[in-house]
């Protein structure tokens, strides 16, 4: 396949992505957007490491002087980790606007770094947690893009269920409407990103690898651009229980909503707000849950590269 002449592949990814060699892609806006500094930095390059030693490529997606990169260096990762707020949060609306302004960086969200990973040729993503419906959304109309790049970009997403300060019953209802295979990775519930229980039941469990690769392969070949949502609960020891940070939640949307803060700038918001207010703790369980997700993306991607 031709990449995309907008792509910027990093050798090695080109490398194993030529020679079947399995990879998984990663965000850069959880680096930009959804952590401080330095821990965002130090997550970002834990999570590539752990992506090797599960046995594959990462490729961490991100706008970068009018490119797609796809596989960013130390130092690429340290520009967008450091300058944070600075950088633009590029969801798949704004991708033209960057390519065509080349001194503008932009981290990519969980639906423009699906495009770009499918563009790429690259079939898993590991993340956190997805975007999704937020709360109060019946009035505001806030919908993560997230959602809707399930049913265009032919990519398994792998993560913590959706962020917990997100509506996730409404979540689960849009996912099911536009026909997105929902998978539980050893769970049967739907997870809540710092807790591993939602009491929202999912139709399918799956706990292995192996029959989650051959669910993928089934469903690619009925339709190459579908998207499918691997739920990979936060391990038991850094889960935070829900009845603890779900008040957390509620106060750090009041805050959000009085202050006007909205749009693309909210999620960003609230996950500051609830690392500042739990003195961490969230950030911390924010940091296993997406390590986590990097292990199975590696474990995955291994499987369909056989
Ligand atoms: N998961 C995390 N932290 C994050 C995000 C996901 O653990 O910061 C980011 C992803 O990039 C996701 C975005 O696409 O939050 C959702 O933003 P919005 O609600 O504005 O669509
Ligand atoms: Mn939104």
């Amino acid at each position: 396949m031709k990449p995309h002449d907008f792509l910027t592949i990093a050798p090695e990814v080109h490398e194993a992505l030529r020679s079947g060699q399995p990879v998984v892609a990663l965000e850069s806006t959880i680096v930009a957007h959804g952590m401080p500094w330095p821990q965002n930095l130090e997550t970002a390059l834990e999570v590539q490491e752990t992506v090797r030693s599960g046995g594959a490529v990462p490729a961490t997606i991100a706008v970068q002087g009018g490119r797609l990169k796809v596989g960013l260096s130390a130092s690429e990762l340290e520009l967008l980790a450091r300058e944070g707020r600075g950088v633009g949060k590029v969801s798949r609306r704004d991708i033209s606007l960057f390519l065509a302004r080349p001194q503008l960086p932009g981290a990519t969200t969980v639906a423009s770094t699906m495009m770009v990973a499918s563009l790429a040729g690259i079939r898993v993503f590991a993340t956190g947690g997805i975007g999704g419906v937020h709360r109060g959304a019946e009035l505001s109309w806030d919908v993560s893009a997230d959602l809707m790049e399930f049913t265009r970009s032919g990519v398994a997403v792998v993560s913590a269920g959706a962020k917990a300060i997100l509506d996730l019953p409404a979540t689960l209802e849009y996912l099911e409407t536009l026909g997105v295979p929902v998978l539980g990775y050893r769970t049967s519930e739907f997870p809540a990103f710092y807790s591993r229980s939602s009491g929202l039941p999912l139709e399918w469990r799956i706990d292995e690898v192996s029959e989650l690769a051959d669910v993928l392969g089934r469903l690619w070949s009925l339709d190459p651009h579908a998207g499918a949502l691997i739920a990979n609960p936060i391990p038991e020891e850094s889960e935070i229980p829900a009845d603890l940070i779900e008040p957390v939640i509620r106060e750090s949307i009041r805050e959000a909503s009085s202050s006007g803060i909205r749009g693309k700038a909210l999620t960003p918001f609230l996950l500051a707000r609830l690392a500042e207010v739990t003195q961490g703790s969230s950030l911390n369980a924010n940091v296993a849950l997406v390590k986590n997700n990097a292990r199975l993306g590696a474990l995955l991607a291994a499987r369909l590269a056989t």
